[in-house]
């Protein structure tokens, strides 16, 4: 009798084997999330400085660390993603409760809520897989975007564990319930062994392009560790259009001071400067990263030989004519690093113009997008 006003269900859908699959599979892609949305903060403060974020500069390799998580997350969370959604869709057709307009409304609210956070997960999972091949067959820029859509997908995510937490909480640890032996069921113990596995693969495809000795398993890196000199290139010489400017045997590097004063050297003299060598990454904000061996001249070296201070930010500015990466802002902390230099030689020989010939900005633990390649002026800030 009662059953008649009850909502109907498919089958299965109460089966606390499912419940307990997707509470697995849902904390796996919520930690994968959360570890994503942090390390992507990070990225993000570094590109666009605020007076309360301080990054240090060493260790070296933090930023390599925080980078490469947070595009490996990216990665393992869309097969945790699509294993969640297979266990789950079918709640989707599950008919609102006619019968009172406070479940209809509660009902309505959910799938709304749920909708913005299927939406603004999958957009964030798939645009960031689509730049790491660089392609972008989209208006918008991609970081800003990806920026403002990270804080709809985390608060999504917030609500949905929260209303869902009671839930996860009473089958987590639950002993498997009586099972409708009737349910047409695969086996939800099949569904997170596959989540596990399919998130492994693509762990190891993508780890390669930031972990050196998983490079050879790195399949689902688009640039992992070729190119000139042992190091992948993101932007040619030829793509910059720098080739003819960076050959010029005119090229000088300008330093100007807070005060305008201007101070220029050629590169012969840059080579007869002491010369430091350091070990240091790049690592790109697409997540691939390789260490290498920099050698040139300091740049609190030649700030000092110029006659002006270690101790302010300094611009650093490229040959390129246009471009978004042609100049970056170094901050003081890094301007007075030992280890900061303007590389004339890389991994033993002189640097291929496609890494930045005839000089390049190296800084330690910073993102590869603002280790400027091409230099031909650094502006010492007040
Ligand atoms: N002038 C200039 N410098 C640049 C870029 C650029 O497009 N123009 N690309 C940056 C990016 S995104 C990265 S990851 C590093 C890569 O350095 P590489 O090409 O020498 O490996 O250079 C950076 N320096
Ligand atoms: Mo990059």
């Amino acid at each position: 009798m009662s059953t008649v006003d009850a909502p109907r269900r498919p089958r299965g859908d109460d089966d606390p084997r499912r419940i307990r699959a997707v509470a697995h599979v849902g904390a796996a892609a919520g930690a994968a999330f959360a570890t994503c949305f942090l390390t992507g903060l990070i990225s993000h403060f570094l590109q666009h400085p605020t007076s309360w974020f301080a990054w240090p500069t060493h260790p070296v390799w933090l930023f390599r660390l925080t980078q490469g998580l947070h595009v490996a997350t990216g990665f393992v969370a869309v097969p945790l993603v699509l294993v969640k959604l297979g266990l789950v869709y079918r709640r989707l057709f599950v008919r609102p409760p006619l019968h009172s307009v406070r479940l209809l409304v509660g009902h309505l609210l959910e799938r709304v809520s749920i909708g913005v956070l299927v939406g603004a997960c999958l957009f964030q999972l798939v645009t960031g897989v689509m730049n790491v091949a660089q392609w972008y067959p989209w208006p918008f820029f991609f970081p800003d975007v990806h920026y403002a859509v990270a804080y709809l997908a985390i608060g999504a995510l917030a609500v949905h564990i929260a209303v869902k937490l009671p839930l996860a909480q009473r089958y987590w640890h639950a002993p498997p319930a009586p099972v409708d032996t009737s349910s047409p069921l695969v086996d939800r113990r099949t569904a997170v062994t596959a989540a596990a596995a399919a998130a492994g693969v693509v762990a190891v495809g993508i780890a390669g392009q930031s972990v050196t000795p998983l490079r050879p398993f790195a399949f689902l890196s688009p640039r992992s560790g070729r190119g000139p000199q042992r190091l992948p290139v993101n932007r040619t010489a030829v793509q910059a259009g720098i080739a003819a400017a960076a050959l010029d045997p005119d090229y000088r590097l300008t330093i100007a001071g807070p005060d305008g004063a201007t101070r220029a050297w050629s590169l012969a003299e840059l080579r007869d400067l002491p010369q430091t060598t350091a070990t240091l990454p790049i690592a790109c904000v697409e997540g691939w990263s390789v260490g290498a061996e920099w050698t040139g001249v300091r740049l609190s070296d030649l700030l000092r030989a110029a006659g002006t201070t270690t101790s302010t930010d300094v611009r650093v500015v490229s040959l390129e004519p246009v471009g978004g990466y042609r100049t970056s802002v170094l901050p003081a902390g890094f301007v007075a690093d030992d280890s900061t230099l303007l590389a004339l030689r890389l991994n033993g020989d002189v640097l291929d113009l496609d890494h930045g010939y005839p000089c390049r900005l190296i800084a330690p633990n910073r993102p590869g997008v603002l280790q400027t390649k091409w230099v031909g002026r650094i502006e010492v800030l007040p």
